[in-house]
C-alpha cells in the first residue's frame, strides 16, 4: 500500500463532512477521498463529483463495499453508533466525529465490539488534542513551568446555533470538547461535575451561557463557560493558574490592527478556521497510522475516550436535573486518556 494513496470514504456531507473532504483533498498527503455518502444523494454527488469520488445515498453500502482503507463518519450524531459498529464489523478503520455516540450505552457497545475485533479501529474526532496551541499548553503544564496547576478557566463561544438547539445540545455537542480536552490537558480524570446557569436568556429561551465545574482526581478545579450564541465571533480560551504563574492558550491570529485609538484582530465565524490546523494534523496522523501501523490504525483519542466523554456528558445532564455535584462513574475516573499528542 505504501506507493498508493489510501482510499478514504466520508459519510455525511454537512459542515464537518464537507470540511474533511476539503482538508484531505487539499492538505493531507498519501490519502484521497474515494467515496462520499449522504442520505441526500444529490448532496453526496455535489461533493464527490468535482474530486472524482463515487457518490452514494447509502452509508452502510459504502462501508460494506470492500474498496476503502478508512472511513470518516460525519453524519448526524444519532447515526454514529450504527455506522461505527458497521465499520468495525467490516474491519475498516474509522474516524468518527464527536460525540462518538449520544449515550453511554451506545459507546459501551462500540468499545465491546472493538475489543472483540481484536485491534483498535476507532478514532474519535476530538481535534483539539492536535491543535498546536493546546499541545504546547499541555507540554508546558507537564514541564512544570507554572508549578502545579490548580485551576483552569475555559471559555468556548459559538456565534449562533440553529433553530431547535437547546441547553442539552450545548452539553452533548459543544461542552463535550471541554469534557475531553481539560482532563487531557491537566493529565487527570474528572471525578465530579456541577452544572450552573444564569437566568434563562430572553433571546434564545434556554440556558445560554452555561457554566460547568469539573473537579479532577489530582485536586485541580476547572471552570468551563460554553456560550452557544455569543453573536460577536467564535472564540475558545483557556487559562491555567498554577502555584507559580499562569499559562494561557493563544488564538492563532493573522494580523493585528492598531488604528483610531484601538487594537483589533478578527475572530472566525465558526470553529473551522480556528481549528483548521488541528483538523489537518488529526487527519494526517490518522492516515499515517492506517498506512504505517495497520495493526493499530488509530492516532489519538479512541473509543474509550469517546466512552469517558459520554459518561461525563451524562453526569453533567444529571447535575443539571438535580442541581448538585454529580460523581462520575469510576470507569471514567480510572481510564488514562490516549495521548493524541502528535509529537
Ligand atoms: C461543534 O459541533 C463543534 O464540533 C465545534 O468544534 C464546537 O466549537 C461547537 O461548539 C460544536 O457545536
Amino acid at each position: 500500500m505504501s506507493d498508493q494513496q489510501l482510499r478514504i470514504g466520508v459519510i455525511g456531507t454537512g459542515v464537518m463532512g464537507a470540511d474533511h473532504v476539503k482538508t484531505i483533498t487539499e492538505s493531507v498527503s498519501g490519502a484521497r477521498i474515494a467515496a462520499v455518502a449522504d442520505i441526500d444523494l444529490d448532496r453526496a454527488r455535489a461533493v464527490a463529483e468535482p474530486i472524482g469520488a463515487v457518490a452514494s445515498g447509502d452509508a452502510l453500502d459504502l462501508i460494506a463495499g470492500g474498496t476503502l482503507d478508512g472511513v470518516i463518519i460525519a453524519s448526524a450524531d444519532r447515526t454514529h453508533a450504527e455506522l461505527t459498529l458497521a465499520a468495525i464489523a467490516a474491519g475498516l478503520p474509522v474516524l468518527c466525529e464527536k460525540p462518538l455516540a449520544p449515550t453511554v450505552a451506545e459507546c459501551e457497545a462500540i468499545v465491546a465490539a472493538e475489543q472483540a475485533a481484536g485491534r483498535p479501529l476507532v478514532q474519535v474526532g476530538f481535534m483539539r488534542r492536535f491543535d498546536p496551541s493546546y499541545t504546547d499548553l499541555r507540554r508546558r503544564i507537564a514541564a512544570g513551568e507554572i508549578g502545579a496547576a490548580l485551576i483552569a478557566h475555559a471559555v468556548h463561544r459559538n456565534v449562533s446555533m440553529p433553530a431547535g438547539w437547546d441547553a442539552t445540545a450545548t452539553i452533548v455537542n459543544s461542552l463535550v470538547h471541554e469534557l475531553d480536552v481539560m482532563p487531557w490537558l491537566l493529565d487527570s480524570p474528572v471525578v465530579e461535575v456541577l452544572w450552573l446557569a444564569a437566568r434563562e436568556s430572553t433571546r434564545v429561551h434556554y440556558a445560554d451561557p452555561q457554566v460547568t465545574l469539573l473537579r479532577l482526581r489530582n485536586g485541580a478545579l476547572v471552570t468551563v463557560e460554553v456560550t452557544a450564541n455569543a453573536v460577536y465571533g467564535y472564540e475558545v480560551r483557556c487559562e491555567t493558574v498554577g502555584e507559580l504563574g499562569t499559562l494561557e492558550l493563544t488564538t492563532p491570529v493573522t494580523a493585528v490592527q492598531r488604528r483610531g485609538g484601538g487594537v483589533r484582530h478578527d475572530l472566525a465565524a465558526d470553529w473551522r478556521p480556528r481549528f483548521a490546523e488541528a483538523y489537518r494534523i488529526e487527519l494526517q496522523h490518522w492516515a499515517n497510522a492506517i498506512r504505517d501501523t495497520p495493526e493499530h490504525p488509530v492516532a489519538g483519542p479512541g473509543s474509550s475516550d469517546g466512552l469517558v466523554a459520554a459518561q461525563l456528558t451524562e453526569a453533567v445532564l444529571r447535575s443539571r436535573e438535580t442541581g448538585g455535584w454529580q460523581a462520575v462513574p469510576t470507569t471514567a475516573t480510572t481510564a488514562s486518556p490516549e495521548s493524541g499528542d502528535p509529537e
